[in-house]
């Protein structure tokens, strides 16, 4: 073993903190993180003044144009760079530090992201590009926006290898054994992310040529599909980004042991072979599909509610045991004894509360006839700030309390938690009052993806008022938040006190049984994941592309 290598370890197993050069990439993936969530907040702040009529768009931009920045700043910037850099920080203190090679590879993944979404943007700017983040044909962007996408996908691929090859090198010098708990998420996520990006890069060489004008027509179905694929795993890949934070260090966080590693990496498995044949769910009122396979898609995001409970046993048991042992008493005395002032314990927990609620409207999408009554309401926009503003932000804005800490070499300072406690608060406010009035507002008809308007002083328009006015109050709480969060953050990156802040990796129960080896068979849940793929979309397809309608010009609706 070299001097070099041996270094490592003892810094690792002595928790001498983390390692500069692994510390530089998720710093830098971080920095991306919180800037996106702030220009993105502020102009969801705009879109919400907006549809509340309180604000007209700054001359110069349209509706259209700052809601497709919000989405891709938010849904592709945010949590891209959040979970690429808290991985890699993860691989980097569970397996002993990152190699040089897999560092080259983490920034040349950062740069293809950054250089793409510069490119992108840029004819989003000029709003030659206002096709929100779904970009569905026949809305057709300048090819350059495409062009952009291209690269943040391929950026996203040298970071899914960069993890492949670490846990490779591990498991080949680590023979027999289980690759940590952290690492063994990464691979879930990155495997997911590797598989669903595909349907989308397919989609995007589609739109190509057909938005330069080489061939007339697309295929409007196929694209809106392969976009699915993509789209509904990416938002699994949130999930399982934070319930491995679930799983493993809120554990830690509270004092206790983490819940049966064999039941934490079967959770893991489940979600990676059943995830992608569920993009249909998003599709439930589009033509051109039969029941059956719609059907099967439903069935398919049901099943990934399953593991969905037993994460939901898991934490609730690792919350009782643990309060138990603090000497809580009676039925709910442990309750009490949980660190709720906290924020690193906090915010995820509200998180996890919120899936609830979220999870709840997601079952109501799912359905056929209740989807008629919401579909393309504002009770979808709803849902989704439940769910990603509330349960997987929320998440990352707890990670990030002591992960950026770990790699400043900083103190979380007392006064930076009681900020982070009123952060979620007013979070917790804003997004709930904002979602709830989106779901309500949603119910009785109010579109979403729409600019303001009251339809003539229609009388059904008039009555969305209240609800909208109540949305935008809770835009503004948020924005407060938001804020507060970055402040807290670049505080904790640049100005706290130095110091060391370990990583909170919790141990398993003394007497756990051993993880049965035969968890660690990537390629077998690789190759099942590949089976459940064909049984979802392998049908479908041919049918779109053997029974294909007229294929459709470009339009720009904007
Ligand atoms: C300051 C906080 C935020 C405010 C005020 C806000 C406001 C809004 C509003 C009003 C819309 C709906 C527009 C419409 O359909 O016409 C919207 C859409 C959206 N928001 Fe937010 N939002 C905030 C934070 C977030 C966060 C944290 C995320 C994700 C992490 C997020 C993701 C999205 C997405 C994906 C859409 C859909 C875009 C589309 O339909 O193309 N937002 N937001
Ligand atoms: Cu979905």
């Amino acid at each position: 073993m070299t001097v070099l290598k041996k270094s490592m370890i003892e810094r690792v197993e002595n928790k001498l903190g983390a390692i500069p050069e692994d510390v530089k990439i998720s710093k830098s993936y971080m920095v991306v993180t919180f800037i996106a969530l702030l220009v993105g907040g502020i102009l969801g702040l705009v879109q919400g003044l907006n549809r509340a009529g309180l604000l007209e768009i700054p001359n110069g931009f349209n509706y259209y144009q700052i809601l497709t920045a919000h989405g891709i700043l938010l849904i592709l910037i945010f949590t891209a760079f959040f979970t690429i850099g808290y991985f890699y920080a993860g691989l980097s203190h569970t397996l002993g530090g990152l190699s040089p090679k897999v560092r080259k590879m983490a920034w040349i993944a950062f740069g293809l992201k950054i250089i793409g979404f510069i490119i992108a943007l840029i004819p989003i700017l000029q709003n030659e590009a206002s096709v929100l983040y779904t970009f569905y044909p026949p809305m057709a962007a300048s090819p350059i926006f495409y062009i952009g996408l291209v690269l943040i996908v391929l950026g996203i691929w040298v970071s899914a290898f960069g993890v492949f090859i670490s846990v490779a090198k591990w498991r080949k010098q680590h023979k027999g054994q289980n690759i940590p708990i952290l690492a063994f998420f990464a691979t879930g996520v990155f495997v997911l992310l590797f598989f669903s990006s595909i349907f989308v890069a397919v989609e995007v060489f589609m739109i190509i040529p057909w938005a330069i004008g080489w061939v007339e027509t697309i295929n409007v179905m196929l694209s809106r599909t392969l976009f699915w694929a993509f789209g509904h795993t990416l938002v699994n890949i949130w999930y399982i980004t934070a319930i491995s934070a679930w799983y493993v260090i809120i554990p830690k966080i509270i004092g206790g042991k983490r819940f049966s590693d064999t039941l934490t990496r079967v959770v893991v498995i489940l979600l990676v072979i059943l995830n992608i044949p569920g993009g249909f769910h998003h599709q439930i009122v589009d033509p051109g599909i039969s029941e059956p396979i719609k059907y099967m898609h439903v069935f398919m995001s049901l099943a990934i509610g399953f593991p969905s409970l037993m994460t939901a046993f898991a934490m609730f048991a690792v919350f009782e045991r643990t309060g138990r042992k603090k000497g809580g008493r009676g039925l709910f005395g442990w309750f009490t004894k949980l660190p709720w002032k906290d924020v690193r314990f906090f915010a995820p927990f509200v998180a996890m509360v919120a899936f609830i609620a979220g999870g709840a409207g997601g079952i109501v999408q799912t359905m056929h006839q209740l989807n008629q009554v919401i579909h393309n309401t504002l009770w979808v926009v709803g849902h989704f700030h439940l769910t990603l503003g509330m349960t997987v932000a929320l998440t990352f804005f707890g990670i990030s309390y002591w992960l950026i800490p770990y790699l400043s070499g900083r103190k979380l300072t007392a006064k930076v938690n009681t900020l982070g406690i009123l952060q979620t608060i007013l979070w917790t406010v804003g997004m709930s009052l904002m979602s709830i009035a989106m779901h309500l507002v949603g119910l009785i008809g109010s579109p979403r993806r729409t600019s303001f308007s009251n339809y003539g002083e229609h009388e059904v328009a008039l009555s969305w008022d209240p609800y909208l006015i109540i949305l935008a109050i809770g835009g503004t709480l948020l924005i407060i938040a938001v804020i507060i969060q970055v402040y807290a953050v670049f505080h904790m990156m640049f100005l706290s006190p130095r110091g060391e802040e370990g990583f909170p990796i919790a141990e398993e129960e003394e007497h756990a049984t051993p993880t049965p080896y035969w968890t660690e068979r990537w390629g077998t849940w690789v190759f099942l994941l590949l089976i459940t793929v064909a049984m979802g979309y392998v049908i479908p397809l041919v049918e779109f592309i053997v029974n294909a309608p007229p294929g459709s010009p470009p339009f720009k609706t904007w």
